[in-house]
C-alpha cells in the first residue's frame, strides 16, 4: 500500500508589483494524505469508467458558492475548495497567483490551480477548463439582467466538474503518461456586449498569464484538451477553428475515440466556428497543440447554447448525459496513450 506523503513548499514572489503584465507568486504542494485515493504502481491501459454522478456533484459544488467572479468572495471560496479538492487527487498542486488588468481597467486577483500526475513524467499531456463565471449576462434576452453576475453551470463549472472526476481516475490508476489538469482563472471577463471599447485579448486572461509564466519554465506537454461548455443537452462538439489550424490529428485522434465509444451523436464530424478561448493563446504563446472540445450551435445567433451568458445557465440544464460522454472520451484517450 502506498501512501503519499505531505509536503508543502511555498515559493511567493514579493518585490515589485507590475499590474497588467500580471505580478505573481506561485505555491506548490506535492502529496496527498487521503488514504481512499492511493496510486498504482503499475499503469494501467484498461479505460476506467467515468462515475458521472461524481462529475455532477463537482459541478453542483462549484455552482453552489454562488458566481465565481473575479474579487468576490463566492470566487475566493470556490478557488478555496478547488484547491483542497485537486490536493485529495494530484501528487503536486501548484497555485498560481496573479493580477491582471480587465479590459475596463479592474484589477482583478486571479488564481490558476495546477494539479500534476506522476511528474517525474516527461510524456506529459495537459487538460484543462476555466473555473470562472461571467460577471455579466450580456445575452439575457432581458435587459434588466444584462449586469447581473451568471452561475456558469455549464459554461465554466462543467468542465471543471469533467476533469476533478478524471483527477479522481488518476489518483488511483496510473496511465502510461503524465497527466497536468489546470484549471484557468478570469477567461469569461472578456468585452460585455454593449460597452464600447476594443476587446482584443480580454478573454482567457488566466490561461495568457499561465502562457507566459508557465508554473515550471520550458514546461511542455506533447498535446492538450480544453474542455468548455461539456454539460448542455443535445451538446455538439464540432471541429472547432483554431483546434484544427494548430492540432487538427489531435481533433482526428478525440474525436476517432468519442466515435468508438459510440458518441457519433454528440461529436460530429462538422467544422465549427473560430473560438477565441484558453486554447488558443497555449497554442499561439507556449506553442503545445491544445484543442477545444466546445459545444456549437447552429441555431442560435452567438454560435453557442440557449443559455450561453445569460442568467438561466444553471443546474437544472445541467445533462449527466453530456457530462458522461465527454468525461468518458477523455478518459479513454488518457488510457489509451
Ligand atoms: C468569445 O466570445 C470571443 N469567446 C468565447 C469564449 C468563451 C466565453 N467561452 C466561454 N465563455
Ligand atoms: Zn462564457
Amino acid at each position: 500500500m502506498i501512501r503519499k506523503e505531505k509536503l508543502i513548499i511555498l515559493l511567493a514572489f514579493s518585490g515589485i508589483v507590475i499590474i497588467g503584465c500580471g505580478s505573481g507568486s506561485q505555491t506548490e504542494s506535492r502529496g496527498s494524505e487521503n488514504n481512499e485515493t492511493m496510486a498504482a504502481t503499475q499503469p494501467r491501459r484498461e479505460i476506467p469508467h467515468f462515475n458521472v454522478d461524481s462529475a455532477y456533484h463537482f459541478v453542483e459544488r462549484q455552482v453552489a458558492f454562488g458566481p465565481r467572479v473575479p474579487n468576490s468572495d463566492a470566487h475566493r471560496q470556490c478557488g478555496d475548495w478547488l484547491h483542497k479538492t485537486l490536493n485529495r487527487f494530484a501528487d503536486t498542486v501548484y497555485v498560481q497567483q496573479a493580477r491582471v488588468r480587465a479590459f475596463d481597467g479592474t484589477v482583478l486577483n486571479i488564481r490558476n490551480f495546477i494539479g500534476s500526475f506522476q511528474p517525474e513524467k516527461s510524456n506529459r499531456i495537459l487538460l484543462c477548463a476555466h473555473w470562472d463565471s461571467r460577471p455579466w449576462a450580456d445575452h439575457d434576452p432581458d435587459p434588466a439582467n444584462h449586469y447581473t453576475p451568471i452561475d456558469g453551470a455549464n459554461d465554466g463549472a462543467s468542465g471543471v466538474g469533467v476533469l476533478l472526476e478524471i483527477a479522481r481516475l488518476l489518483s488511483i490508476y496510473n496511465p502510461s503518461v503524465g497527466v497536468d489538469i489546470i484549471f484557468f482563472d478570469a477567461e469569461d471577463y472578456g468585452k460585455h456586449r454593449l460597452i464600447n471599447v476594443p476587446d482584443q485579448d480580454s478573454w482567457a486572461l488566466g490561461s495568457q498569464y499561465w502562457s507566459r509564466n508557465p508554473h515550471r519554465t520550458d514546461y511542455f506537454a506533447r498535446f492538450g484538451i480544453l474542455l468548455d461548455m461539456v454539460g448542455a443537452a443535445n451538446a455538439t462538439f464540432r471541429h472547432e477553428g483554431y483546434s484544427m489550424l494548430y492540432a487538427p490529428n489531435i481533433v482526428r485522434k478525440v474525436w476517432d475515440i468519442a466515435h468508438r465509444q459510440g458518441f457519433s451523436s454528440f461529436f460530429i464530424n462538422t467544422e465549427g466556428g473560430y473560438v477565441i478561448d484558453d486554447h488558443y493563446y497555449i497554442n499561439k504563446i507556449r506553442n503545445i497543440p491544445v484543442i477545444n472540445i466546445i459545444d456549437q450551435r447552429t441555431h442560435t445567433s452567438h454560435g453557442f447554447f440557449d443559455y450561453w451568458h445569460t442568467i438561466n445557465d444553471t443546474m437544472e440544464h445541467i445533462d449527466p448525459q453530456t457530462l458522461l460522454v465527454v468525461g468518458q472520451t477523455v478518459t479513454a484517450v488518457i488510457y489509451l496513450e
